[in-house]
């Protein structure tokens, strides 16, 4: 029996939804063990300068120093499984006509949880691709430099990192999706990261229900129709129960 308390009127307009969109960030995969950005003790930027490890710009001057953080963060995703949070919205997939899930987690939990379609705005760490030419030539390989693409330039992981434009084809996925839903879910993610933070604008915009599961209020909560504060692992479990008791 899980305890938390979801709005009646959350559940008609879902169950009457026919289109769901859902934007996730890193809060989905905080209780797999991963940790957030942001969160102010133990968010990744809270340790480490994301001007130095995640950006092109840092990449240029230390390709080894970022080469290598990856790989730390390779490792630990790697040793991690998906959580409630990841399985009650692969499971949730199934009560809509469509269902689009749109992530700025580059840690493939969603996909390991079994949700079919999943639009990646920021990339994914198991991939590589070449620094010059931007083509993903593979999955990463354990070496203790960034090795080199035929060209000549070095390869880096096949993520976005600030100052870079997101894939072009995931973008207007995850427009398409937010602008034509009646419900948009936006979980574990702080809304201060763009163009991803546009989304929920967009589905209000359109006439959307927009939705956050959060502990903590984020730039969106004031615009959302439905705050839902509390973990995604207990939440969305308990949003996925009342659902499929009404459907
Ligand atoms: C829980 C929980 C639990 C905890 N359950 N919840 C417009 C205005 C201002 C700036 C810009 C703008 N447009 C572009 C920019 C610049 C920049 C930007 O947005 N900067 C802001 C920081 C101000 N954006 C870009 O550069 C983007 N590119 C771009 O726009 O190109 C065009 C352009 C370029 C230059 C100028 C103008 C236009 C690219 C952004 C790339 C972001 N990359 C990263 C790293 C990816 C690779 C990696 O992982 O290493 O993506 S940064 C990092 O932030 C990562 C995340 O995907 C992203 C978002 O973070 P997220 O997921 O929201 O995590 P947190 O930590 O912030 O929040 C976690 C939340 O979970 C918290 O709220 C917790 O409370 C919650 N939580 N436990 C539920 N159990």
């Amino acid at each position: 029996m899980n305890t938390c308390i979801i709005p009646s009127e959350l559940v008609e307009r879902l169950v009457s939804a026919r289109r769901v969109a859902v934007l996730t960030g890193a809060g989905i995969s905080a209780e797999s063990g991963i940790p957030t950005f942001r969160d102010a003790l133990t968010g990744l930027w809270a340790h480490y300068d994301p001007q130095e490890l995640a950006t092109p710009e840092g990449f240029a001057r230390n390709p080894k120093l970022v080469w290598e953080w990856y790989a730390e963060r390779r490792a630990r995703i790697a040793g991690v499984a998906p959580n409630p949070g990841h399985f009650a919205l692969a499971a949730l997939e199934k009560h809509f006509e469509r269902f689009t899930l749109v992530t700025q987690n580059i840690d493939s939990l969603h996909q390991r949880a079994g949700s079919r379609e999943v639009v990646e705005l920021h990339g994914n760490i198991a991939r590589v691709k070449c620094s010059a030419e931007e083509i993903v030539v593979g999955e990463y390989a354990e070496t203790e430099s960034p090795p080199r693409c035929r060209c000549g330039a070095l390869l880096r992981p096949d993520v976005v990192w600030f100052g870079e434009m997101l894939p072009a084809g995931a973008m207007a996925r995850a427009e398409e999706a937010a602008e034509h839903c009646e419900v948009f879910l936006s979980i574990g993610t702080s809304a201060q990261v763009y163009p991803a933070a546009e989304l929920p604008l967009r589905a209000l915009s359109a006439g959307a229900t927009v939705v956050e599961i959060n502990p903590e209020r984020t730039a969106l909560s004031r615009h959302a129709h439905f705050v839902l504060p509390g973990a995604a692992g207990k939440v969305l479990p308990a949003l996925l129960e009342k659902l499929a008791a009404s459907a």
